[in-house]
């Protein structure tokens, strides 16, 4: 506790202490503190929600705070994994740098002692509570050693084991032969949110913020939802909502595939039940009914928490960042869930709200990945960190989000050593892929005139000298990450 309270004076001494526009006595008080950090991370939550033009879901909490804070549409993830991509965002290094390039890999294979995000926090004198998913590993015990004062993983398990699967309602499962399949099921229960564990987070994210409203102590709450990550759980009430979710299938043409190349392909589609190629409406609705509940399900609870913080008198003085690991395919170019470098799979909703500043209620079209996060809470926090990240503040974007921090955000897939398998450039304009496995084959699409990224303009002669710019720009960026 000494060493913690000697840390807050060090920081406040050196000037770093978070400045807001105080209007009254209670605010003027907190604006000599650093301020707190409420981080919300959902998993394989795509960028389909309402406030980013997505009509088929219903996000009004997730909506409503989107338009109180800067909006990035182009933020990415550096790997569209789960156990990758935290680790990425949890260090502020790329994954080639940080060491964990598949699911398998642990974190911090090339990069061993580097902190992370709730351990600088810690380091830092704050007080630090995680919930559910930070990292890819919380059901290890300790969950990222050293990270937190107090840390939670509610489950759904017991409730099952006691229950058993018939007192769910079992309504659209997937059925096929493999393993992994059996999850991707859809549970609902006439129960209350609470039932479930990420309303349990919700709730006890509300009851941290009260115990450090009363002693004062700046704090680092990582709320990370388990959903919509399948399996598909959620109360009743949400499947409810969606009982006709046909308008959102996607139907492709099967000549999607004509003009990119097959290694852009992910065979995750098998798992969910679906045949290369083939559209299949009913699997489809039943599937995307089930995502939509869990993310209106997660949007209930971000909610509560958000009207906490407001009722608590702490939004004048908590930074709030809200996102998500990766995206998820439904059904775009015949795919379903993550593992590839279309849009569809990098971007994430990814909205950041600090008190006064210039661009809450602005969007930004900068390129930004989640490597940038941990920098951004350094540059507001003042937080002393050790290792050289590679990401960016994204400060200046919340002093001016006409402004761009970085011309393109880098992503891969596959493993480090010798290369990854593939490597993406995502700009505002244009989304460059390069895929190493086997032959050296290219894709590039124009986000403008192109969203769902259906035509290859690597394979038009014009975009030749464009597509080899590129090349170098990958290969140089492959380099600077890894020192060479
Ligand atoms: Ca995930």
């Amino acid at each position: 506790m000494k060493k913690l309270k000697l840390c807050s004076l060090i920081m406040m001494a050196a000037g770093l202490s978070f400045a807001v526009q105080a209007s009254s006595p209670d605010e003027a008080k907190n604006a000599t503190k650093r301020p707190n950090v409420l981080f919300v991370m959902c998993d394989d939550l795509a960028n389909r929600v309402g406030v980013n033009g997505y009509p088929h879901v219903q996000t009004p909490n997730i909506d409503k705070f989107a338009r109180s804070a800067l909006n990035f549409h182009r933020a990415v993830v550096q790997y569209p994994m789960c156990g990758p991509s935290r680790a990425s965002m949890l260090t502020g290094l790329y994954c080639e740098k940080v060491g964990q390039d598949t699911g398998e890999a642990q974190m911090f294979q090339y990069s061993p002692g580097v902190r992370i995000m709730p351990q600088i926090f810690r380091d830092n004198g704050y007080w630090t509570g995680g919930l559910g998913k930070i990292s890819h590993n919380p059901w290890q015990d300790p969950e990222l050693e050293g990270s937190w004062d107090e840390f939670h993983l509610f489950r759904l398990k017991e409730e099952r084991k006691k229950s058993g699967p018939s007192k769910y309602s079992m309504r659209c499962p997937v059925q096929n032969d493999k393993k992994w399949s059996e999850r991707i099921i859809y549970q609902s229960h006439p129960a209350d949110d609470k039932y479930y564990p990420d309303a349990q987070s919700a709730e006890q994210t509300i009851s941290w913020m009260k115990e450090r409203k009363e002693d004062g102590q700046p704090f680092f709450i990582a709320c990370g939802f388990l959903k919509p990550h399948n399996p598909y759980t959620c109360p009743e009430k949400y499947y409810d909502m969606y009982a006709d979710s046909s308008a959102a299938v996607v139907n492709e043409d099967v000549s999607d595939w004509d003009n990119r190349p097959i290694h852009a392909k992910n065979s995750f589609f098998n798992t969910y039940g679906f045949k290369w190629k083939e559209n299949d409406q009913e699997r489809a609705e039943g599937i995307i009914r089930a995502y939509h509940a869990c993310i209106t399900y997660v949007d209930a609870q971000f909610g509560k928490i958000m009207n906490a913080l407001d009722e608590l008198g702490l939004s004048d003085n908590t930074i709030v960042v809200f996102t998500s690991d990766h995206g998820y395919h439904l059904g775009e170019h015949f795919l379903w869930a993550k593992f590839t470098l279309f849009d569809e799979s990098l971007r994430v909703p990814t909205f950041i709200r600090v008190p006064g500043a210039n661009g809450n209620g602005k969007t930004t079209k900068s390129p930004v990945g989640l490597i940038d996060l941990l920098p951004t809470l350094q540059d507001y926090c003042g937080l002393d960190i050790a290792h050289k990240m590679q990401g960016k503040s994204l400060r200046p974007l919340m002093d001016d989000p006409s402004h761009s921090v970085k011309e393109y955000e880098y992503s891969i897939w596959g493993k480090r050593e010798p290369e990854p398998k593939g490597r993406s450039l995502l700009g505002e304009r244009y989304h460059f892929i390069q895929w190493l496995d086997n032959e050296n084959e290219v894709e590039l699409y124009d986000l403008e005139k192109d969203p769902g990224e259906h035509v290859n303009l690597a394979r038009h002669p014009e975009y030749g000298a464009m597509v080899k710019n590129f090349l170098k720009m990958v290969q140089e960026k492959r380099g600077s990450i890894l020192g060479l």
